[in-house]
């Protein structure tokens, strides 16, 4: 029989996950702050929860795929939280990316009831969650990895056990900080090559046949040469992830300027107005600073 899903947060990536574990045959029951945002997928055949409390009732597994730290927060730890529906082989898959502190705190609050947890944050970004192919890294038992590979196989082709609960977390905030790199050295070459009268498709198109070419710059240049800055992944997504990479360096003593210099410039495009647009809308506040 297959487990039945509860599924937490209908964002941008949520939704599509969600989708895919209902097609792939999941019984799933679905909750969202703003429940409007559950209607489509309850015409597509999931049942409501109208709380994270209820929702944890009438599921084996709840998959959490909510903003920031505050919002499992709120999912969990509420008064009517999931907390109070854990029992013994009640399992919770962490797929927000959060702080290593906040899924370790909630591993041990589930634990004291028999239940656990695993924290499965993704990459892959919206088409990964449309298409199915997100990659997960895993922190927490191996066993509890094993058992809920399922779940994360209806939603993704791989996933990754990284170690402990807390290590999957840093990981995916690793990955992160390298994005952080990657794309706003594209954005600066970028600007800098218009200013020198260079086109960006030669920029990329050069750096694409090169050793360090990536599907990152392909992907993210061809959307900025046609301006396309349509969300895929939010700036303000992304300088949280930066904040909870900054934060956890300071504690393990491990400076990162480069990453606490890029943050100001994502920082500065927000401030501009483009925190709900795609990571790559900060190019604009290189162009800002850059007079184009
Ligand atoms: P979105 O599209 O911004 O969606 C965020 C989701 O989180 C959405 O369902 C929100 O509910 C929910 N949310 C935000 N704050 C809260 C609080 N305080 N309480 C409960 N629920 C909340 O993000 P993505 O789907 O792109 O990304 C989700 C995660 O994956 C994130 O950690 C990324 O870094 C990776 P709403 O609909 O606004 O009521």
């Amino acid at each position: 029989m297959s487990k039945r899903i509860g599924f937490a947060g209908l964002g941008l990536m949520g939704s599509r996950m969600a989708r895919n574990l209902l097609k792939k045959g999941f019984p799933t029951t679905v909750w969202n702050r703003t429940a409007e945002r559950c209607e489509p997928l309850v015409k597509e055949g999931a049942k409501l929860a109208r709380t994270p409390f209820e929702l944890a009732e009438h599921s084996d597994v709840v998959v959490a795929c909510v903003a920031d730290p505050a919002a499992v927060e709120r999912l969990v730890f509420a008064e009517d939280g999931l907390l109070g529906a854990a029992r013994p082989g009640f399992r919770y898959l962490e797929c927000s990316t959060v702080s290593p502190d906040t899924t370790r705190r909630v591993q041990a609050a589930l634990r004291e009831h028999g239940a656990d947890a695993l924290e499965a944050p993704v990459t892959g970004s919206k088409n990964g969650a449309l298409n199915g192919t997100l990659l997960f890294m895993t922190g927490g038992e191996t066993a509890v990895h094993e058992e809920l590979l399922p779940v994360m196989m209806a939603m993704g082709t791989k996933a990754i056990h990284c170690g402990a609960m807390g290590q999957g977390s840093t990981v995916k905030l690793i990955g992160n900080s390298v994005i952080s790199f990657m794309l706003e050295a594209l954005c600066e070459g970028i600007v800098l090559g218009r200013k020198a009268g260079l086109s960006i498709e030669t920029i990329v198109e050069v750096i694409q046949a090169s050793g360090y070419a990536s599907p990152y710059y392909a992907f993210k240049g061809a959307a900025i040469a046609k301006r396309d800055f349509e969300e895929h992944f939010a700036i303000d997504l992304l300088v949280k992830d930066q904040t909870l990479m900054l934060e956890q360096a300071a504690a393990l003593q491990a400076p990162m300027p480069g990453l606490a210099a890029i943050r100001e410039v994502f920082q500065a495009a927000r401030a501009q107005g483009h925190g709900r647009e795609d990571i790559c809308a900060v190019v604009k506040a290189l162009e800002k600073s850059a007079g184009l």
